[in-house]
C-alpha cells in the first residue's frame, strides 16, 4: 500500500486519520459558509392560457387523424381556461405545408404561440422521409427565427393503427399534449423575458 511521505497514513486510506502533529484531519475541506444562501432564479412554464391567441396550423392529409388532434387540442384549451375565440385555424394541404402557414401565423404578431398539429405516415416510397424531414426542420426554424413557440404535434408512423393511438386512443391525444406544450413555453418566455 502507498504511504503519504508527509502524514505516513495510506493515500487512500480512512479519511480521519490524525495527522503526525495529532490534530485531527477534517474529513473534507471545510469551506466557509456563505452568509446568505445563494438564490438561483429558476423558470418553469406553468399551464396557464395565455391573453393572446393561440393558432393552429393543421394538414388535411390522413384528415380522419388530424381532425382528432385538432379535437384534443381544442379540448386542452378549454381545459386550461381558454376561450374558443382566442383560437385561429389554418387548414393547409398536408404536412409539408406547416411550416409556411405557421411562419405567416407567427408573423402576424397575433399569437402567443403556434401548434402545428399533421400526420405522416410512412408508405411503399422514400417520400414519407422527405415530408416529415421538411415538417420537422420547417416548423423548428419558424420558432428559433420568430422567437415564438411553434409546436411539432406532427405524427410520424408507420401504420394508420400507430396513428390512431396517438389521436386519442391508447396512446392518448398528442394534439392535446401539443396544445400543453405550447401554453407551458408560452408562459416559460413571458417568465424569462419579464
Ligand atoms: N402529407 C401528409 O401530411 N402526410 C402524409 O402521409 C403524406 N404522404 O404520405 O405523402 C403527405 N404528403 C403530402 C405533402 O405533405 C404535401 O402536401 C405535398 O407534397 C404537396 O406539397
Amino acid at each position: 500500500m502507498a504511504l503519504c511521505a508527509r502524514r505516513c497514513t495510506p493515500r487512500n486510506g480512512p479519511q480521519d486519520a490524525t495527522s503526525v502533529v495529532g490534530r485531527k484531519a477534517p474529513l473534507f475541506p471545510v469551506r466557509a459558509q456563505p452568509a446568505k444562501p445563494i438564490i438561483m432564479k429558476e423558470f418553469e412554464g406553468r399551464l396557464v392560457a395565455p391573453e393572446l391567441k393561440i393558432g393552429i396550423a393543421v394538414s388535411r392529409f390522413n384528415e380522419l387523424v388530424t381532425q382528432r388532434l385538432l379535437e384534443g387540442a381544442l379540448w386542452a384549451w378549454k381545459r386550461h381556461g381558454g376561450q374558443e375565440s382566442q383560437i385561429e385555424i389554418a387548414r393547409v394541404p398536408g404536412a409539408f405545408e406547416l411550416p409556411l402557414a405557421a411562419q405567416a401565423m407567427a408573423n402576424s404578431g397575433r399569437f402567443a404561440a403556434i401548434v402545428c398539429l399533421g400526420c405522416v405516415i410512412r408508405g411503399a416510397t422514400t417520400h414519407y422521409d422527405y415530408v416529415c424531414s421538411a415538417a420537422t426542420s420547417g416548423i423548428q426554424n419558424v420558432g428559433l427565427q420568430s422567437g415564438l413557440p411553434v409546436v411539432f404535434g406532427v405524427l410520424t408512423t408507420d401504420t394508420l393503427e400507430q396513428a390512431f393511438e396517438r389521436a386519442g386512443s391508447k396512446a392518448g391525444n398528442k394534439g392535446a399534449e401539443a396544445l400543453e406544450v405550447a401554453l407551458e413555453m408560452s408562459d416559460l418566455l413571458r417568465q424569462i423575458k419579464s
